[in-house]
């Protein structure tokens, strides 16, 4: 597979995720992540999303200057990705790793949002 055919290929691929997320309801929490296609953190963080089998919607701000600027508004940050879970708003991959971690992520998933505390 050429360069070309793995990006457009990817890119196919991101898109289907997001109908996918939107049309499927999330299970016990609402999962949202705002995010670049092609950011190293969006990645490592849909990674573990996915590996846990969340259905989350993700909000693609490339070349949306209106989604990232409603990101910024909501999150208080500039820097993608950008993460809520329920209505935490867990912060960006380090953040959502971090909970992983220590344990927290599954539970806050499972709907106990004070676990991420
Ligand atoms: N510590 C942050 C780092 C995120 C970060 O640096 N993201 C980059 C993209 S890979 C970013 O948003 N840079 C600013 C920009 O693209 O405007 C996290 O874990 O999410």
């Amino acid at each position: 597979m050429s360069v070309f055919q793995n990006i457009r290929a990817r890119l196919f691929r991101h898109e289907e995720m997001i109908m996918t997320s939107q049309e499927e309801a999330p299970a016990a929490v609402k999962v949202v992540m705002y995010s670049t296609r092609f950011c190293p953190f969006c990645m490592r963080a849909r990674a573990l999303l996915q590996q846990k089998q969340v259905h989350y919607k993700d909000i693609a701000v490339d070349g949306k200057p209106e989604l990232r600027q409603e990101m910024v508004e909501k999150s208080g940050r500039y820097t993608v990705p950008q993460i809520w879970i329920g209505e935490t708003h867990v912060g960006g991959c380090d953040e959502l790793m971090a909970l992983e971690r220590a344990g927290k992520l599954d539970p806050m998933l499972a709907g106990d949002e004070g676990a991420g505390q």
